[in-house]
Order: structure tokens, then sequence, then C-alpha cells
């Protein structure tokens, strides 16, 4: 029998790598969309070298796009590319809408023009529901973006469901809250945090300079997330899903249980620097995932402190 094609953008992200394990695993064949750089940033795909084929493409590129779709022809598209720094995206609107927007577009458009029938993911954001207007938030919530960023994951979201009902195409959204790992980015706060304690720890050195240190936000694993959004292309029918904890915690908890972690009390070295404040905040977030749970049998595996400490762990 021929091996299943899943073709992913943002492979060489902390999602991307996980969920091309995750689909390698049940045997997928894996194409995943890279970008030029002008140094190699393929560090959390290079243990699955030789596994993965490689393309070349980019979300701002539509001709690349159509040929990549027309040549491949996945049965799952997992779109996963962003500029997905949410505070970068108030230096960078114009991009940050043309790749996590009309990216999204170009994407949905170019399986359109293909005639593929394939199911698709867009990798949508909790960052949606900025100032929240229900507690806890669900797949029924209004959106409130409060950045640019979120502005352009409600564009996308939103093209994504009127793809799926003016031309009947399997596309999801998988509405995420925060998920971390030791992947995960070194310019998000847990990461950033996890790796000042390293830092501090080796003598490299004694201050770590943050912002809003009362933000709250539900963080899981990102594995566990990636493994929700499998599941959710394999439904026979596309709808869109919250995958979150139910828990929520500040910046300043996070604070604790890291430097706790490592024996370290944390106000003897964190500083709020100006420059990490937002323009406009998200205040608390918190996802219900009664949905995935009872529709997909999904729930987390991993909870905030054994996250914090498991990154703790990997970055000391
Ligand atoms: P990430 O680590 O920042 O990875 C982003 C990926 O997108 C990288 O592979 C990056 O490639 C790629 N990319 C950036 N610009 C692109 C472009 N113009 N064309 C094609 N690819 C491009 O993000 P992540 O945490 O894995 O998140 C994955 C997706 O989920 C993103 O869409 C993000 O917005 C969304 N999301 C994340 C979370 C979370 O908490 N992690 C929550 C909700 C939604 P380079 O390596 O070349 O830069
Ligand atoms: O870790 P963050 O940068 O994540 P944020 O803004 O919640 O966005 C992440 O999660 C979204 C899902 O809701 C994704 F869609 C998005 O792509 C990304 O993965 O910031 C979390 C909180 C914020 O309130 C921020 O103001 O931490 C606060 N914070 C405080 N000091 C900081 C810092 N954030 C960063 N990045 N750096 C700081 O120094």
């Amino acid at each position: 029998m021929n091996k299943k094609k899943a073709f992913i953008t943002g492979i060489t992200g902390q999602d991307g790598s996980y969920l091309a394990e995750i689909l390698l695993e049940k045997d997928y064949e894996v194409y995943g969309m890279v970008r030029r750089s002008s140094t190699f940033n393929r560090s959390r795909i290079d243990h699955l070298q030789g596994e993965l084929e490689l393309v070349y493409g980019d979300l701002g590129d539509s001709s690349v796009l159509n040929q990549l779709m027309r040549t491949i022809r996945p049965d799952e598209v997992y779109n996963l590319g962003a500029q997905s720094q949410v505070h970068i995206s108030f230096d960078v609107p114009e991009y940050t809408a043309d790749v996590v927007g009309t990216g999204v577009l170009r994407l949905l458009d170019a399986i359109r023009e293909g005639d593929l029938h394939c199911r698709f993911y867009q990798a949508s954001s909790s960052e949606m529901f900025g100032k929240v207007v229900e507690v806890p938030q669900r797949e029924t919530t209004p959106f409130y973006p409060r950045s640019p960023y979120g502005v352009a994951k409600v564009y996308g979201y939103w093209i994504t469901r009127n793809y799926r009902e003016s031309y009947g195409m399997h596309a999801t959204n998988g509405i995420l809250f925060n998920h971390e790992s030791p992947r995960r980015g070194e310019n998000f706060v847990t990461r950033k945090i996890t790796l000042g304690v390293g830092q501090i720890l080796r003598g490299e050195t004694d201050k770590l300079r943050l912002g809003n240190l009362d933000a709250k936000r539900d963080w899981g694993y990102a594995r566990d997330y990636m493994e929700g959004a499998w599941r959710m292309l394999q439904q026979e029918e596309p709808d869109d899903y919250v995958l979150a904890t139910n828990e929520t915690h500040s910046v300043r908890e996070c604070l604790e249980v890291a430097f706790g972690h490592a024996g370290l009390d944390w106000q003897q070295y964190v500083e709020v620097d100006e420059r990490y404040i937002r323009p406009a905040e998200v205040d608390e977030l918190i996802g219900d995932y009664s949905k995935a749970k009872a529709q997909l049998g999904w729930e987390p595996t991993v909870r905030f402190e054994e996250l914090i400490r498991m990154m703790v762990d990997a970055d000391r």
C-alpha cells in the first residue's frame, strides 16, 4: 500500500519538528517546506535527516506553493509556517499580515487550483481571543485580537472556514493555546526564562530582563499539541478545535517554578525592562478543551510545573 504523504510548512520550527517526528512514526512520507537562510537553521530537524523530503518555498510566494501542491499532491497539509512572535509583529505588521494572513490564502488556493482532495490544518491561535470576552475561551468565543499577529491569525482562521464552506474542502482550524518545550524559540518568555536560569547557573550572567510579569497564559507541551493536530485531520468531517490545559499561570509563577527548580531566588536576578512591554497586551488566557477531549479523545499529558522543570533541565 502507498504511504500517505504529508506536507508541512514551518517544519524547522518547534511544532514542525514534533509533527514531523509523529508523522514519520506513523509511517507517512513527510515533505517539509524550508526557506533559504544565510546560516543553517535546521537544528530541530537534524536528527531526522534522510527521513524527510525538504523543498524550498515561502508562504509569500504563490507560484512555488502552486507548483509544490501540483507536484507533491499531498494527502494532508499542515500550515505551521508563520512570523510567530507577537511583540515583533508590532515592528513588522505588514510582513506579518502577508505571511500569517495572506499566506494561508495562498496555500489554500494552491490546493484548490491543483484540484487536490487533501486535508488541510491551519495553525490558529489563542492570541485571536486577545482581550477576552469569555472565560474560559472555547471554539465559540468571539475574537478580539490585540496585535498585528493576532489580527492576521483571525484572517487565517476565517479564510480556512471560508474555503471549507465555499469549496467543500476538508479544512480545519486548530486553535492552540501557548505550547512550549525545550525546542521553543529563544525569544518566547518560558524559554527565555529557562535559558536565563541555565546561564545564571553557569555564571555567564547575573541578570534576566523581562517585560510584563503579570500576564497569564495557558501553557502546555508542544508534542501533545501536535498529536492533537494530527488527530484533527483524521476526523471524517473538518471542524475547529481548541487545544489547551484549562490552567492559567502568570509569568511570575513561571519564574518561581524555573528558578526554584534550580535552587535560586528569581527576585535576585530579574529586572523589568520597558523594551519588553508590548503596545497592547493579552492579559490572561485559559482554554476549554472539552470538545477536543470528547471528539478526538485528546488530553494534555504534561502540566505546567512539569513542563517548566523539563525545560530548565534541558537548558541547565
Ligand atoms: P516557530 O517555532 O516560530 O516556527 C515558525 C516556522 O515558520 C519556522 O519553521 C519558520 O521558518 C517558518 N516561517 C516563517 N516565515 C515563513 C514564511 N514566510 N514562509 C514559510 N515559512 C515561514 O513557531 P511554532 O511555535 O512552531 O508555531 C507553529 C505555528 O503555530 C505558527 O503558525 C504559530 O503562529 C502557531 N501557533 C503557535 C503557538 C505556540 O504556542 N507555539 C500557539 C498557537 C499557534 P524559519 O525557521 O526559516 O524561520
Ligand atoms: O511567550 P510569549 O512571547 O508568547 P505569546 O505572546 O503569548 O505568543 C505565543 O503564544 C501564542 C498563543 O497564544 C502564539 F500564537 C504565538 O505564536 C506565540 O507562540 O509571551 C507570553 C507573555 C506575554 O504576555 C508577554 O508580554 O509573556 C510576557 N512577557 C513578559 N516578559 C514576555 C517577556 N514575553 C517575551 N516574549 N519576552 C519577555 O521578555
